[in-house]
Order: structure tokens, then C-alpha cells, then sequence
């Protein structure tokens, strides 16, 4: 008796408080590593949650990643955040990497996540950074707005496209007519087939199907990333919030604690 007292306590206590815990997951070239962010609830009650993604050669564990998914939790949203295939602890090589095989991970672990206790599987969102921007805004065009709520791209990677179609990726060259085995962008080989994708995907045609509720961040100095891309995407949808922040980089390290607080105040609204 005394036993199941002490559990039903146990129990009742874990329901209050907040968790953050490593798991792997299921993704589309094996295991994907990630942490789970949960914040604290009240027994019986689901929290909403958000995907957050990484960009091209990223990880988890960026600072801005951590700041979102921690300053979510403790306004009581949860996520995961999680190493694409072949980035970071993630299985998978980099060189098999695409942008397609980023969208059938994102897809996984949607679908894993809306079975932790405790989430909420109607209240799903997602992040990405620039690439994962790009994987985050196709990803909700495909999915749509019954299983997707809302989405925040930030310096989403829109040029991708219209860069690997003239034979160019962040300032490298390579021959569109002959495609490469492999080809290196930031000391990291791309595969063919992840050219390939890039040239053929229609990356704001799939986003902009999407009707839920949209913020993309962007910062006016980007060089990586030129933000009239950004603007592109925003534009695309039915219901978007657009934000352009001055002087700003890809990173978006300049205006952080404003990019922080659009997001927290974005998905408190919208999801
Ligand atoms: C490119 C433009 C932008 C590119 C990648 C990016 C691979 C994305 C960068 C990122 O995710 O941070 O031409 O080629």
C-alpha cells in the first residue's frame, strides 16, 4: 500500500516537472540523434511542439538551437532537436545527404514525437534554420495545416535552388550538364544526388501549398543567403509574418535576444 502510495506520488511529481533527455529516433538513413526538451505540466494536460532543425553542415547543439528550444520549454512549448542524416551524432553519410532525405527525417520524427506523453499531436510546429528553413517550409506544404500549425523559417536557404541550377553552391562551381560523383562546399562533399534534388525540387512552389500560420526571420546582411529568399517564401503563403532584421547575418547573432522573442511570442499565439 504504502508502495503504491509512493508511486502514485512519483508519478504525480514527474507529471509537474520539466524534462530534457538524449533519445535516438527513427530516420531515413538510420537512427537520428536528438534531445527532447518537455516542459513542465500539469497532470492530464499536453503541451504543443516544435521540430527545430539545423541547416547544411549543422548540428543540434548550435547555441541559437538551444536557446529556442530551452526559452520554449520554459514557456511551457516542447521540442526536439535533432542531427540530420549524416551531420553531427546521426547515422548516414554526409554524402548521402539530401534535401529530400532531410524532408523524409523531418517526417519521422513528426511522427515519433507526436507519441511521447505529454505532446500534444494536434499543436505540432517546426523550425529550421536555412537549409532545415527550406526542409521546415516544404515539409508543411506536403503535410498541410491539419498536421502542421505553424512554422518559423529563419535565413531560409531558398537560393539553394536557383544557385545549384546555374552550377554554382556558396561560391563553388561545378558542371551542371555532367554532374559531379561529388563535389566540396565548406571542406564537406556533396553527393550527386544531392544536386540532383537541389536542381529539380521546387522548393517555394511545395511551401507555398502550405495555409497555416507562417513567420520567417531573416537578417538584411546575410551572405550566405540573400534575403529577398526569405522575403520569397513569406510571400508565398496565405498567412505570413515577415520579418527583416537589419544588419543582421545568417546566423541571426546580431538581433538575438529580438529573434528569440519573435519565436517565443510566434508559437505561444499561433500553435
Ligand atoms: C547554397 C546556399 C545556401 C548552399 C547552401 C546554403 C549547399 C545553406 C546554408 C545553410 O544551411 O546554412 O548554395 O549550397
Amino acid at each position: 500500500m504504502i508502495t503504491a502510495l509512493m508511486a502514485v506520488c512519483l508519478i504525480t511529481a514527474q507529471a509537474f516537472s520539466q524534462k530534457t533527455y538524449q533519445v535516438s529516433l527513427p530516420g531515413s538513413k538510420g537512427s537520428l540523434k536528438a534531445v527532447v526538451h518537455i516542459p513542465k505540466l500539469k497532470s492530464g494536460v499536453r503541451c504543443p511542439f516544435v521540430v527545430v532543425m539545423h541547416g547544411f553542415t549543422g548540428n543540434k547543439n548550435e547555441k541559437m538551437l538551444i536557446q529556442i528550444s530551452e526559452g520554449l520549454q520554459s514557456r511551457g512549448i516542447g521540442s526536439v532537436r535533432f542531427d540530420f542524416n549524416g551531420h553531427g551524432e546521426s547515422d548516414g553519410q554526409f554524402e548521402d545527404m539530401t534535401i529530400g532525405n532531410e524532408i523524409a527525417d523531418c517526417k519521422a520524427v513528426i511522427e515519433t514525437v507526436k507519441k511521447i506523453p505529454g505532446v500534444d499531436p494536434r499543436r505540432i510546429g517546426l523550425l529550421g534554420h536555412s537549409q532545415g528553413g527550406v526542409v521546415t517550409g516544404m515539409v508543411a506544404g506536403e503535410l498541410g495545416d491539419k498536421q502542421i500549425k505553424a512554422i518559423v523559417q529563419l535565413s531560409p536557404a531558398g537560393n539553394i535552388g536557383d544557385d545549384a541550377r546555374k552550377g554554382k553552391l556558396l561560391g563553388t562551381r561545378f558542371d551542371v550538364a555532367n554532374l559531379p560523383a561529388t563535389h566540396d562546399v565548406w571542406n564537406h562533399k556533396v553527393g550527386r544526388d544531392y544536386l540532383k534534388y537541389a536542381i529539380n525540387c521546387d522548393m517555394y512552389g511545395t511551401a507555398a501549398k502550405y495555409k497555416g500560420a507562417a513567420c520567417v526571420i531573416h537578417g538584411s546582411a546575410d551572405k550566405a543567403v540573400p534575403c529577398e529568399y526569405g522575403k520569397r517564401f513569406a510571400d508565398g503563403y496565405a498567412n505570413a509574418k515577415w520579418v527583416l532584421q537589419p544588419g543582421d547575418d545568417h546566423g541571426l547573432s546580431k538581433h538575438r535576444p529580438q529573434t528569440l522573442h519573435t519565436i517565443y511570442s510566434f508559437f505561444s499565439k499561433n500553435l
